[in-house]
């Protein structure tokens, strides 16, 4: 007889964005994000402080396997380095193909996409958003509010991670709050190809 996976409720803490009975927890400081943000001279300083950017909180009960889905919150705290706002750290997926969606619990800030070629897209998220990751769109969050940015993303559960590109050649463009402003602005530091 087929093994059927039986179906399950987790809640997830509308107050502060915690899954209370997460399989996974991951804390993720600035030395885990170091050398992503466009300003290292004030990355460098900041990083004697060390703070968290953000946590995430992962739904991990579903096999690693086509068919199912994961689904975890982000927390990402309210901060910059220098004048750009803390982020996560920012994927592909190591399956390319594989679509995600992401919806605003709290607060404010944006999805930022980008394809392999190096087109990028901005969407501004605040609760209630349902915002698509469409296929092939490497993708990150910024968070660009005074508050905790919080939201819900749903994923292939054999989608996977690539963290490598978005490490040697990071993003095309940046968010920055610049006297009162938020703006997108390209990356200095982007790496076109290489
Ligand atoms: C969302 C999802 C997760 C991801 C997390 C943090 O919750 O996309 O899959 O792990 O954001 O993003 P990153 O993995 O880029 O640090
Ligand atoms: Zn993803």
């Amino acid at each position: 007889m087929k093994d059927y996976l039986s179906p399950f409720t987790v809640m997830v803490n509308l107050e502060d964005g915690t899954i209370p009975k997460a399989a996974n927890v991951q804390q993720r400081r600035l030395s885990d994000l170091r050398g992503l943000f466009a300003d290292q001279l004030a990355e460098a300083s900041l990083l004697t402080k060390n703070p968290v950017i953000y946590q995430v909180y992962e739904v991990g009960t579903n096999p690693p396997e086509e068919g199912h889905l994961l689904y975890s919150t982000t927390v990402i705290y309210p901060g910059k380095v220098g004048n750009e706002y803390f982020m996560t750290k920012g994927h592909y997926h190591a399956k390319a193909d594989r679509a995600e969606l992401y919806y605003c619990l709290q607060g404010e800030g944006y999805l930022l996409l980008q394809t392999p070629e190096g087109q990028v897209n901005a969407q501004h998220m605040t609760p209630g958003a349902a915002t698509y990751v469409p296929p092939y769109w490497g993708h990150r969050t910024i968070n660009s509010g005074s508050n905790n940015f919080i939201f819900l993303a749903v994923y292939p559960a054999d989608a996977g991670y690539d963290y490598k590109t978005i490490a040697e050649k990071g993003f095309a463009s940046i968010i920055v709050g610049q006297g009162g402003e938020t703006k997108l602005i390209p990356n200095p530091r982007y790496q076109v190809e290489g």
